[in-house]
């Protein structure tokens, strides 16, 4: 079952048009940029609100950024593996993914074998993004907010579990 964070905290009500940025410093590529695009547009078709993508970094509501080890937040990032992500809940907008994983931005090749340790970016983007809008994790399996993923899993799909949490929000 669903969960939100103590004081169920979101994004307030005026506010259903969201930005989002990229930092300066990653360089990302298109297609990296739009695996992140497809992972807000999960969020967006069953939810009042829509995520703009913005130039401006500081002026946007969430703020997208790779950094490895220690990044100046109190919670430093640990190598390949271990944790891959965080954000924080609204209306931070703070969302932060580990430099050092092995980013799989192209979803056909997560099974790939010479692929080691690979992490889906779309699956732990689509997780991020929920606890970027106020869910907290849940206990249904199926669901994107369940906090473990197998390695080499891709699970970018919304369970109704998911689904009936946003609506309580939104
Ligand atoms: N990062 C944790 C997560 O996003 C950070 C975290 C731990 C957290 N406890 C929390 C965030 C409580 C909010 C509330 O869950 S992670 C997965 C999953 C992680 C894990 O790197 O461990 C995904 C990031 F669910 F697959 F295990 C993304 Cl998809
Ligand atoms: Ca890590
Ligand atoms: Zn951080
Ligand atoms: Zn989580």
């Amino acid at each position: 079952h669903f969960s939100f964070f103590a004081g169920k905290p979101r994004w307030p009500e005026r506010k259903t048009d969201l930005t989002y940025a990229f930092s300066p410093e990653n360089q990302l590529s298109d297609s990296a940029k739009s695996v992140f695009s497809r992972a807000f547009e999960r969020w967006s078709e069953v939810t009042p609100l829509t995520f703009t993508e913005t130039a401006s970094f500081s002026a946007a509501d969430i703020r997208i950024g790779f950094f490895s080890g220690d990044h100046g937040d109190g919670e430093p990032f640990d190598g390949p593996l271990g944790t891959l992500a965080h954000a924080f809940s609204p209306p931070s907008g703070r969302f932060h993914l580990d430099g050092d994983e092995n980013w799989v931005v192209d979803a056909n090749l997560i099974n790939s074998p010479s692929l080691v340790s690979a992490v889906d970016l779309e699956s732990v983007a689509v997780h991020e993004i929920g606890h970027l809008l106020g869910l907290g994790h849940s206990s249904v399996e199926e669901s994107i907010m369940y906090p473990t993923i197998t390695a080499g899993q891709r699970k970018v799909e919304l369970a109704n579990d998911d689904v009936e949490g946003i609506h309580v929000l939104y």
